[in-house]
């Protein structure tokens, strides 16, 4: 699955709150490949390849779990992953349909 995401990093790993400056909205075209979810940076294009950055950026979603964010109000579509490892995101889909969509597919690799 692919599409436009809007993140925003809440909780680092082991769940500790992610600083003041690091918790902005950033939009990122987002693949999800197996266990990995992509997150690229940037325009679109289907030949580009993953940056460094883009690599870095990624998450692993085995053992992860998905729901939407129902305690979120400032924007709608959002949905929180929090991974494995403790850390959380926020994702804004495009419409419910979208996030929806998502969200199974995350939570049943
Ligand atoms: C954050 C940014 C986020 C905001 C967050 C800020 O600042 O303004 O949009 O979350 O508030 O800390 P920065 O980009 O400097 O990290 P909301 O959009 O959800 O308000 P928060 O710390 O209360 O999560």
């Amino acid at each position: 699955k692919n599409g436009f995401l809007v993140r925003k990093v809440h909780a680092d790993s082991d769940g500790k709150k992610t600083p003041r400056g690091k918790r902005g909205w950033k939009t990122f075209y987002v693949m999800l490949k197996g266990l990995v979810l992509y997150l690229q940076k940037g325009e679109y294009r289907p030949d580009k390849q993953l940056s460094e950055e883009d690599l870095k950026n990624a998450v692993s979603i085995h053992h992860s779990l998905a729901m939407k964010a129902t305690d979120y109000s400032k924007r709608p579509n959002v949905f929180y992953l929090r991974t494995a490892d403790w850390r959380v995101f926020l994702f804004q889909a495009p419409n419910a349909e979208q996030m929806q969509s998502w969200i199974t597919r995350i939570n049943t690799v």
